[in-house]
């Protein structure tokens, strides 16, 4: 008799009607294989998959160009099915469960026609990690295909793992025609179930990333009593070899792939990489909290990657350890065949732009929103627990947003309560990483606004509780790296002079350093800053922790009214504590 993955494969196949069905081993020669059959689509299909830049500087790359309209998540298209709407909450589009089968199954009905319907079955986390999850994923683009075999643990360990359990991780993908108004991405979290169709991008498409990840598991984090979070995880290794871990959380192009493997500006301090986008938290038994990286690759921003602002990153580009990298939508430079993008110095000569045709001078060559897609194992500064099943533990975490004023280049919570509060009131100028207007703070609580599987509030409520268990909680603080001063520049330099700040943050960890009391939380003195090698004009640093009554003022106004969207969903701690800061802002 089939088992439960074969028998859910063969009823997606019966509604997808594909010519064939391929199941994927997820092995060396076989991705070559894929790589090849992409290359031949490329040049006689529809649909671009791959080109390859043989000759360039990165080893065993290739460069995807999407559909021209498929270049970012559609948050708008993007739906959390739960039997009631306000178990989705206001944070997410909500459709009920059978009427969104009804509608998506429709589209899916025959689209795999004249395609290969591929069955990934693929690990989030490390086999022997008890946190770890099995899933599946079916699709019919060989550009996913080959992006999951780079991101996540593909092979038959998923199948063996999931055994006889019908209630398995499913998402069946399908490009479909790629056209925006058939385009959908369901979340069916009581079912463990995604299916998405219209798109090739990354977080709309490689299902075990934000949908499941993030979306699905946040939801079983709470019934389990866990966090799936929007976070990088590393190590800060000080002078004598102490390692701190942190996690960071910042929304989409905010910076947390760059300070995921920040080279600090000093010398005898160290990152240790484990994760750039997405981490799943335990409580330990020792009472602390202990973090896993579920993912085996980075999905990362292209523009403004360069050897001055993540010499990692460009390192990890340039390695060659068993997975092919994909570059896509970056620009082109033909006579190098090397993909470049904005960041990267003097454009070269007869440049082709992110769709292939000659760039124009003013125009992005590659779109602000094109990304690298490559293996973990690539980044020589990897920490050595990545592969540790029980992940590492954490000392402190670490929230932060784009904003132009207001939030100070660092503050420390008074303790986790406060914390979960300052983290809830997270907004952020928004970014290409989604699609919808540029650069308008919007609200981005712990930077999960997109990614929260239910209800924001009951999810605040989630993170108390989650604090509650813990013995050992560690220290939370805000950052903001996008300050700008009165000329419209970035008033702090960013990238690695942020590891100023973590070493700021480690010794208030080690409780090496004051700080000193302000309404909103605990302010460096400035003098315990390392700020050796770097000149600032005078007065900047200053103003980098200036607190403006008025600029409060208005922060207030816009976390009250996003909280009023959710009633009395909003834990009461957290509504004591925005009386509080109300308190507080009053006397600023
Ligand atoms: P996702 O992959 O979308 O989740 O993004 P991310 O949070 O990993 O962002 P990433 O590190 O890729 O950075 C996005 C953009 O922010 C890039 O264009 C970076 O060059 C820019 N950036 C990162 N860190 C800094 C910083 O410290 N200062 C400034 N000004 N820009 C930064
Ligand atoms: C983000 O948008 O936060 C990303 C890229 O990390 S995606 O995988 O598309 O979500
Ligand atoms: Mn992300």
């Amino acid at each position: 008799m089939a088992n439960p993955v074969e028998r859910w494969v063969e009823e997606q196949a019966r509604l997808t009607k594909p010519d064939k069905v391929h199941w994927v081993q997820g092995t060396r020669e076989e991705l070559e294989l894929l790589v090849e059959e992409g290359i031949r689509q490329e040049k006689t299909g529809p649909h671009h998959t791959f080109r390859a830049l043989a000759s360039s500087p990165y080893p065993d790359a290739f460069l995807h160009r999407s559909h021209p309209n498929d270049v970012a998540r559609t948050e708008q298209l993007t739906f959390v099915c739960l039997p009631k709407k306000e178990d989705a909450g206001p944070n997410n589009n909500w459709m009920d469960p059978a009427e969104a089968k009804g509608l998506i199954g429709g589209l899916f009905d025959g689209c795999m026609k004249g395609r290969t319907l591929y069955v990934i079955p693929y690990m989030m986390g490390h086999p022997q990690s008890p946190y770890a999850k099995p899933c599946i994923q079916i699709t019919d683009s060989i550009y996913v295909v080959v992006s999951m075999c780079i991101m996540t643990r593909v092979g038959q360990e998923a199948i063996r793992r999931i055994g006889a359990q019908e209630n398995f991780v499913r998402g069946l993908h399908s490009i479909g025609e790629l056209d925006p108004a058939k385009r959908f991405i369901m979340h069916f979290p009581q079912e463990h179930l995604v299916m998405s169709i219209g798109s090739g991008y990354g977080g709309n498409a490689l299902l075990g990333k934000k949908c499941f990840s993030l979306r699905i598991a946040s939801y079983l984090g709470e019934q389990e009593g866990w966090l799936a979070e929007h976070m990088i995880i590393m190590g800060l290794e000080e002078p004598g070899g102490e390692i701190t871990y942190l996690l960071g959380a910042f929304p989409s192009a905010c910076g947390k792939t760059n300070l995921a493997m920040i080279e600090p500006v000093f010398p005898g301090y160290k990152v240790h990489t484990l994760g750039d986008d997405i981490a799943w938290i335990n409580v330990g038994p020792d009472g602390r909290l202990w973090a896993i990286n579920p993912e085996s690759g980075f999905f990362g921003v292209a523009p403004g990657t360069s050897d001055k602002t993540n010499p990692n990153m460009m390192r990890t580009l340039k390695g060659d350890k068993f997975f092919p990298t994909l570059f896509t939508n970056t620009a082109l430079d033909p006579a190098t065949n090397s993909p470049w993008w904005e960041g990267l110095g003097e454009p070269p000569q007869g440049l082709l732009d992110w769709q292939g045709g000659p760039w124009q001078a003013g125009k992005p060559a590659a779109h602000p929103n094109s990304r690298f897609t490559v293996s973990i194992y690539n980044c020589p500064n990897l920490s050595k627990e990545y592969d540790n099943p029980k992940g590492v533990p954490i000392s402190g975490i670490i929230f932060g947003g784009r904003r132009s004023n207001t939030i100070p280049l660092v503050c420390e919570a008074t303790d986790w309560e406060h914390g979960v509060f300052r983290a809830s009131t997270n907004g952020s100028e928004t970014t290409t990483a989604a699609g919808g207007p540029l650069g308008v703070v919007r609200r981005d609580p712990m930077a999960m606004l997109p990614f929260a599987g239910y209800n924001m509030g009951d999810y605040f409520a989630h993170w108390l509780a989650v604090g509650q268990r813990l013995t050992q909680p560690p220290k939370i603080f805000t950052v903001n790296w996008f300050r700008k001063d009165a000329d419209g520049g970035f008033a702090w330099p960013g990238f690695r002079d942020n590891s100023r700040v973590l070493k700021w943050i480690v010794d208030r960890i080690k409780g090496r350093v004051g700080a000193r009391s302000t309404p909103i939380g605990l302010l460096p003195e400035l003098q315990d800053l390392e700020m050796k090698g770097l000149s600032l004009p005078p007065g900047r640093l200053e103003s980098l922790f200036s607190l403006e009554r008025g600029e409060w003022e208005k922060e207030l106004a816009e976390v009250e009214e996003f909280y009023g969207k959710f009633g009395g969903r909003i834990p009461q701690a957290l509504r004591g504590q925005m009386e509080k800061l109300k308190a507080g802002v009053a006397r600023l």
